[in-house]
């Protein structure tokens, strides 16, 4: 059944006739900060605010796609695709396009139609479900059928397009999360695994009020975090996280880097090999339904993410003290850092207690705050593959 709303659009703009469709939810990270890209094992869950796409096949390889909020666009799929302007949302358009050409020759392009409920540029990973909702969309309109390790070989790299050498968490979790579940991700050797959440147990995912756009100077410290821990893992002689968690326990690599590595590089791999010790015990913690040992862990995370990594700021830091102080069970950043969002952990009986909390501890302060877009409940879904 098309969504109305993408499958009418579609009409509209491009004339009356079938159309096929699909929808791609947004993410949330519990816990695993700026770890997939020295892919270590995350803990994301997809969450039901999604991107929904109406599409049918074209005879010739234009893409035509069509949305209310930012605009229609046209262009042909050559082999070599020039990007727009930055920000321009024909870039992940183009993204996709150019993604899928890496593995498959595909000879139509597509009329897409895009209508979302997912609010973007507030670290829920609309850009990453709009990638991965036009390369389905491309792959499906040619008559194939790929699967999450196959998408998952494209979907990184085609995010590398718009700029963001990121890792592969987002692909994944709106991928093949699944409802009720985060999906505990490994990335070598790739596999998803749903870590069910008790249900007395809730989330939230709360917007700072101030942007984590991946502009030039939050690119550039994203990149800096990942150049340090890579380069202080270097230097203590090692080829992979993984390999080095996997020879000596954490305590142990955290005297060597006490002792053979300088700040940044020090603190950065601090971050790393606690936060991957974090995700185990975070999973733990779940599969007892241990919500108070889960909300000191998602603390945990706070502090390395705020003192060793430093992608925190003031109000994040506010925010996170806010959900506490309103009867949360733990709190965090998550996401890229800088600003965007707070994942707020709390017993389900509790989740209005502590909404309101938090709106008259941090939001009453502020302007701009639109309950139903910087404060979601966020309640585990299923990712595109299993709709
Ligand atoms: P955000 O900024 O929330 O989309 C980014 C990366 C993730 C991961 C997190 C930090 C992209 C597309 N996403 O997420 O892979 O590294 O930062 O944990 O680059
Ligand atoms: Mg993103």
């Amino acid at each position: 059944m098309p969504t109305p709303d993408s499958a009418a659009l579609l009409a509209a703009r491009f004339g009356p006739g079938s159309s096929a469709c699909l929808s791609v939810p947004g993410r949330v990270n519990l816990i695993g900060e700026h770890i997939d890209y020295h892919l270590l094992p995350v803990l994301p869950i997809a969450i039901d605010r999604r991107i929904h796409l109406a599409f049918r096949r074209r005879e010739d390889r234009h893409i035509r796609a069509a949305s209310d909020v930012f605009g229609d666009r046209e262009f042909e799929w050559t082999t070599r695709l020039q990007p727009s302007a930055a920000g321009d949302w024909e870039n992940y358009i183009k993204a996709a396009a150019q993604a899928v050409q890496h593995k498959w020759e595909l000879s139509y392009g597509i009329d897409v139609a895009v209508v979302s409920d997912l609010p973007p540029a507030a670290g829920l990973s609309s850009s990453s479900a709009l990638l991965t909702g036009i390369t389905l969309a491309l792959l499906r309109a040619n008559g194939l059928d790929a699967n999450f390790e196959e998408l998952m070989e494209i979907l990184p790299e085609g995010e590398y397009f718009v700029g963001t050498r990121g890792g592969g968490m987002d692909h994944a979790a709106v991928l093949a999360c699944r409802e009720g579940a985060a999906l505990l991700i490994h990335f070598a050797p790739l596999s998803a695994t749903p870590v069910p959440i008790p249900a007395d147990l809730s989330f939230l995912v709360a917007h700072s009020l101030t942007t984590a756009e991946k502009s030039g100077e939050v690119r550039a410290e994203y990149n800096a975090r990942r150049t340090a821990g890579s380069s202080g893992l270097r230097q203590l002689g090692f080829d992979s996280f993984g390999e080095a968690l996997a020879q000596h326990s954490v305590g142990n690599l955290k005297s060597m880097a006490a002792s053979r590595l300088r700040d940044p590089e020090q603190r950065c791999f601090r971050h790393v090999i606690t936060e991957a010790s974090r995700v185990t015990r975070a999973v733990e913690a779940l599969k007892e339904g241990d919500g108070q040992s889960l909300g000191c862990i998602l603390n945990a995370s706070h502090v390395s993410l705020r003192d060793d990594l430093r992608i925190s700021n003031n109000d994040l830091d506010e925010l996170v003290l806010a959900a506490g102080a309103s009867g949360a069970l733990g709190a965090r950043l998550t996401g890229a850092g800088f600003g965007g969002c707070a994942v707020i952990l709390c017993r389900t009986a509790d989740l209005e207690k502590v909404r309101a909390g938090v709106i008259e501890r941090y939001y009453s302060k502020r302007s701009g705050f639109v309950p139903e877009v910087h404060l979601l409940t966020a309640t585990p879904c299923a990712g595109a593959l299993y709709l």
